[in-house]
């Protein structure tokens, strides 16, 4: 059965290829991000059922007006997706406030946003799907220039699951799914804080955007607590990482630079 489905970072990268699969299918979409240009055009991509309203995530009241635009447009909301995210390319001991505050912002506080947004609507209604995308840094911290954009998906991924906890009991009917992401060809690379323009994920573990927007149409269809998108190399590694930190550390920091 089609879906009303909110889904944030829409005009590029995962979420725009997402809309259009979930278009594909007769989904109606309410798609957000900043660029209204880009959000356009991607809506026009997806058909008569697709709907876009210019929001920054960062902000709590353009988020609440989003979850007002979807209820208006369409009178309820099954699925919100907090997709929006950034990365940035610091080490630690080199972040400054406003670095940090940034990665908090957009990737944790975006999210805390969008579930107290739709949170009281899906309760009313007695069901929903609240999903988030995280990333498989949030889990593993494997690249360390990236350590607020780690922290930050870390502090999501906490928050997802004590939200669910809350929820399971009374509200049964409620899904609140985590995605993890490997690396992805999305312009996620080029994006980042203080990082290099137009550089794009590459190696033999990327993933297209396709390839997880797929995952997340089954997440959709198959609600669980969370996904890996790319389970085989992710699952051994999360092993790994958790039977052993310092060994783990240990083979990263043979394949990586030395001082
Ligand atoms: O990133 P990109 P992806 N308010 O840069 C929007 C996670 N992930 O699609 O506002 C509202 O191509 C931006 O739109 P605009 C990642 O952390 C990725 O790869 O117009 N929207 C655009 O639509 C993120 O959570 C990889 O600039 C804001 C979108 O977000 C999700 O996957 C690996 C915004 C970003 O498009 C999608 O990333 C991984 C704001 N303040 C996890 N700021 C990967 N690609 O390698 C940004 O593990 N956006």
């Amino acid at each position: 059965m089609s879906k009303v489905i909110v889904l944030t970072g829409a005009s590029a990268g995962i979420g725009a290829v997402l809309a259009k699969q979930l278009a594909a299918r007769g989904d109606a979409l309410m798609l957000a991000a900043r660029s209204a240009d880009k959000l356009r055009l991607v809506a026009r991509s997806c058909g008569r059922e697709a709907y876009f309203f210019s929001t920054d995530v960062t902000r709590r009241q353009d988020v609440n007006r989003l979850r007002d635009e979807a209820l208006r447009t369409f009178e309820h909301v099954d699925v919100w997706i907090n997709n929006a995210g950034r990365g940035i390319s610091r080490p630690v001991l080199d972040l400054t406030d406003e670095d940090f505050d940034e990665m908090m912002a957009v990737n944790v506080k975006s999210a805390l946003y969008g579930a107290q947004a739709i949170l009281p609507h899906f309760k009313e209604r007695g069901e929903g799907h609240l999903i988030n995308v995280s990333s498989f840094l949030g889990r593993v911290p494997l690249v360390t220039f990236r350590s607020a954009y780690n922290a930050a998906k870390s502090a999501l991924n906490a928050l997802t699951a004590n939200l669910r906890m809350d929820l399971r009991a009374g509200y049964p009917n409620i899904h609140v799914s985590l995605v993890m992401p490997g690396a992805v060809s999305t312009e996620f690379a080029g994006n980042v804080l203080h990082g290099v323009p137009g550089t794009r994920a590459a190696g033999s573990n990327v993933q297209t955007p396709e390839e997880v927007a797929a995952a997340i149409v089954d997440l959709i269809d198959h609600p669980s607590a969370e996904i890996y998108t790319n389970p085989d190399t992710q699952l051994e590694q999360v092993k790994r990482y958790y039977a052993d930190v310092a060994a783990f550390e240990d083979a990263l920091g043979q394949l990586g630079d030395k001082p």
